[in-house]
């Protein structure tokens, strides 16, 4: 989500999966949906079908996406930046690039200053500081008059432009580079380049549809910025069938992101408090940019209102103007604590308890054997989960027992078909889901225990006092029944919001009356007249009724917009930054991909769907109006590795970086001291592995159920056959994975959908690990994550599941 949000201003899907149809060409690259995402990749083939699309899969190995492609390319795991350079220069030199898209819409013509370069040599941006293994961002800001303004030149022709920085940058990825470094043949990858290329005309569109195939690496954020930098040089950002499309993962995960459930982020991806920022004041000033664009809409300049509702809601009528609206009950955080901080800390013994809602921490992260040490560190843990995980039962299966002191309390969890609420999914549309049956036996909904924990708290405060009981004290809990909030209180009252006084137009006009929930965001206010919980899902539960509820089924476009069918965030809008599929000048730019535009007569902006601009704002506004450009990032600044996507292997690598060997690897990559002597080399360990899902399960959970287990009981390990053949191995055989981290034991499965490949002359094998064992279920088997590396990507926090190195042993039995 941090790299989309970098280039383009918000971190989701942009387009939706209904828009899949409209695609001419849909680039599978960093995810496997016929199988992981079967209902959405439904309209992949309904494009194909009905409009003749192709479906392009690019892989570590052969799967079921594959299977239906037109094209399959198998790549070496970790070398996706290398190829996706490469398509960014085939576009650039062959000019297949949309020039009055970049011109108008990107920061092509914005001039870098002088302190940004790169060495190709050495593999590093200027600012890097070895010592603290870090870059100074701020060398490299564009050029600024002084007002602040960028300076652009609109020929694209000054050698410091951003245009002319891309093209110089990419010039390195040849299809003989791309080749070296990937293992696919020059011509295979020219075949891809060719189709690529071809929706670079405002005609065509090319839809890229990617998950975990490119998140799971020390430069996962970068890999889907260079889609990004792509998709905005072919025009195929904002109209139907294009996009750079995240197809997340839970059920609800886009709902978690939304509300605040990372560490990184309050309610709405709102900036948590610095300990530098005392005031609202601070903090406000802090986080409203000021544009850098005259055509910049710079919709954050609304911040103010976002955060005064936020705490409106969190803390209701103690909240005034007088106590800056109770914002130093807010923590001031000077670090983000994010997943592998969290864990590393309880490892290093500093973290107390952990309260855990529907997470497997033992099975989900990197060395297990790390994770089950952090677990036995704490006093306490929660785990509020319909099964006994790995996680609450960890400490049965480790080393002396009796020595682990933290107490564990297993709450029994309603699964979803025994509770309604909400759930948003990757297209930001928030459906209402309804309850099927009761939860069985204990078993409660996640509300009833917090309602309960919470009240409890709350006369624990009054009763006994404590450090800081305001903010449990003073918090707004407007429910009707507090030990128990029902799912519609909660979107009602605290999520949509309501006006807690007449909301007024310029005119003077009450526009909401007092007491009503809001239509929109739009009403928000700075002066505590609003209460909102989450400013992009205001206006799902207006005094009409709730939206979410809403499933008609009519699509009056036929472009699969169906404005009634739930409600998608920002304000029912399903295509993202749309106002660019109109021209500079306003109007369609092509008539098969006409999606909004600008109605000179009436002085708006009209279409099939929510124009994604302030409707009275004339076209020389940019379409990326998150961004205090205004436009879209072809160079982003605010990444801590770059603010181009550069080629550097995993962390363990089976081959040299051809590119720049004294640079291996992400220079700013997030590896912890302990963690520094268990990482491999290719002498001991020589194969590439990585790791993912299969159909048949639901990560770690469906092994509890017999109907899902018996689709596939054992734990089992892609082997290229030639690599089983060399070490004897059979079908059926059990083997050991093992890394510099630990081993699991597993079945081979001798394949021929993984082939050896070619890499700079060596060949290079890949070894593919499910993974969905573990020591609790119906059927058992090794924990996948005892192999894997604690690696992460340093601005997104995400391990390096998906490229780290192996070998294999037989199991002598
Ligand atoms: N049935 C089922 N569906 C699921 C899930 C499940 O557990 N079961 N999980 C859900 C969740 S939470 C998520 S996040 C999504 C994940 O959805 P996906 O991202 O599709 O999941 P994976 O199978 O982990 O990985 C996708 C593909 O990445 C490939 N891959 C591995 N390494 C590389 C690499 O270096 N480069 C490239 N290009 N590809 C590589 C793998 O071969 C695999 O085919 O699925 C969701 N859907
Ligand atoms: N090596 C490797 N590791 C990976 C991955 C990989 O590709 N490779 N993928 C990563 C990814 S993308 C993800 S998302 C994680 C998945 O990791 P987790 O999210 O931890 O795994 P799950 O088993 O899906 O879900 C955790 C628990 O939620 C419980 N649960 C289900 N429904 C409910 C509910 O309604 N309420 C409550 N309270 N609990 C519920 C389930 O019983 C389960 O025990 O794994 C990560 N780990
Ligand atoms: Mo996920």
């Amino acid at each position: 989500m941090a790299s989309l949000a970098a280039r383009f201003g918000r971190g989701a899907m942009t387009n939706s999966w209904n828009d899949i149809k409209n695609a001419d060409l849909v680039f599978v690259m960093g995810g496997n949906p016929a199988e992981n995402h079967p209902c959405g990749f439904k309209w992949a083939i309904k494009a194909r079908q009905e409009r003749g699309a192709k479906i392009i899969s690019v892989d570590v190995r052969y799967h079921r996406t594959a299977a239906v492609a037109d094209m399959f390319v198998q790549i070496r795991p970790g070398s996706d930046i290398a190829f996706m350079g490469g398509l960014i220069n085939y576009v650039i030199q062959n000019k297949k690039y949309d020039e009055e898209y970049i011109k108008h819409f990107t920061n092509a013509t914005y001039i870098v200053k002088d302190t940004y370069n790169f060495d190709p040599t050495v593999g590093l941006f200027s600012g890097y500081d070895p010592e603290k293994r870090k870059y100074d961002t701020k060398l490299w800001d564009y050029e600024r008059d002084e007002k602040g303004m960028v300076k652009k030149d609109m020929t694209m022709e000054h050698p410091r432009c951003v245009f002319q920085l891309l093209k110089q940058f990419y010039s390195r990825y040849t299809p003989e580079v791309v080749e070296k470094i990937t293992g696919v043949p020059k011509e295979k990858f020219l075949e891809v380049a060719k189709l690529v290329a071809e929706t670079g005309v405002p005609d065509k569109s090319m839809t890229h549809l990617y998950a975990l195939g490119w998140t799971h690496h020390s430069w996962g954020t970068q890999v889907i910025g260079s889609m990004a930098i792509l998709q905005l040089l072919l025009g195929n950002i904002g109209v139907p069938g294009g996009g750079v499309n995240a197809l997340r993962g839970h059920a609800n995960i886009q709902g978690m992101t939304d509300l605040a459930g990372e560490g990184r982020f309050l309610h709405g991806y709102l900036k948590p408090p610095t300990p530098e920022q005392q005031t609202l004041k601070d903090y406000i000033e802090a986080n409203t940019p000021k544009p850098w664009d005259e055509g910049s809409m710079n919709y954050w300049s609304n911040y103010s209102k976002f955060i005064v509702s936020l705490l409106k809601s969190y803390f209701g009528d103690n909240a005034t103007p007088e106590n800056d609206f109770c914002y130093s009950y807010l923590p001031k955080q000077d670090k983000v604590i994010s997943w592998d901080e969290a864990v590393d800390r309880m490892f290093r013994g500093k973290m107390e308890g952990v309260v855990s809602i529907g997470v497997n921490l033992l099975a989900n992260t990197p060395n297990a054997k790390k994770t089950a040490v952090a677990l036995s560190n704490l006093k306490w843990m929660v785990v509020m989960d319909p099964f006994e995980t790995e996680m609450a039962a960890f400490w049965q299966h480790v080393e002396n027992p009796e020595s682990i002191k933290t107490e564990v309390f297993l709450l029994p969890s309603a699964v979803f078909a025994e509770k309604e609420g909400t759930k948003t999914n990757s297209a930001r549309t928030l459906k209402w889901q309804y309850k099927a049956v009761e939860p069985p036996g204990e078993a409660k909904e996640e509300l009833w225990f917090i309602g309960n924990l919470y009240m409890k708290l709350k006369e624990l405060y009054q009763k006994e006092g404590g450090a800081f009981p305001d903010p449990i004290l003073k918090a707004r809990w407007p429910f009707q029944n507090p030990y128990h909030p029902t799912a519609e209180e909660v979107l009602a009252l605290e999520i949509n919001g309501v006006a807690l006084d007449d909301i007024k137009d310029d005119k003077g006009n009450v526009v909401v009356k007092k007491g009503e929930r809001l239509p929109g965001f739009i009403y928000l206010k700075d002066d505590g007249t609003t209460s909102c919980g989450m400013w992009l899902y205001c206006g799902v539960f207006p005094q009409s009724g709730n939206r979410a509820k809403s499933a008609d089924l009519t699509d009056p476009s036929g472009l699969g917009i169906y404005p009634n069918y739930g409600y998608s965030w920002p304000a029912n809008r399903r295509i993202l930054y749309n106002r660019a599929s109109a021209g500079p000048d306003g109007n369609p730019r092509s008539p098969k991909k006409k999606l909004v535009w600008w109605n000179a007569k009436e002085q708006k902006w009209v279409g099939y769907d929510v124009p994604d601009i302030k409707p009275d704002l004339p076209p020389e506004y940019g379409p990326f109006i998150m961004l205090p450009e205004g436009r879209g990032r072809l160079y982003s600044q605010f990444l801590v590795d770059g603010p181009f996507p550069e080629h550097y292997e995993p962390y363990e690598s089976p081959v040299e970086n051809v590119l720049h060997p004294k640079t291996p690897h992400n220079p700013v990559v997030k590896v912890y001291r302990s963690d520094l002597d268990l990482l491999g080399t290719p002498d001991k360990f020589p194969y590439a592995a990585t790791t993912y899902r299969v159909t048949e399960h639901f990560h770690y959970w469906t092994k509890h159920i017999y109907g899902t287990s018996v689709l596939f009981q054992k734990m089992f390990v892609e082997i290229p056959e030639e690599l089983a053949k060399e070490l004897g191995i059979k079908e059926g055989e059990k083997v050991r994975i093992v890394t510099a981290r630990g081993s699991a034991e597993a079945y081979a499965l001798p394949t021929k959908r993984i082939k050896p490949l070619t890499v700079n002359g060596k060949k290079v094998y890949t070894v593919g690990i499910p993974i969905h064992w573990g020591f609790e279920g119906i059927v058992r088997g090794s924990l996948a994550n005892l192999t894997t590396p604690f690696v992460w990507d340093p601005n997104s926090q995400t391990p390096e599941f998906k490229g780290f190195l192996c070998r294999i042993e037989k199991v002598k039995t």
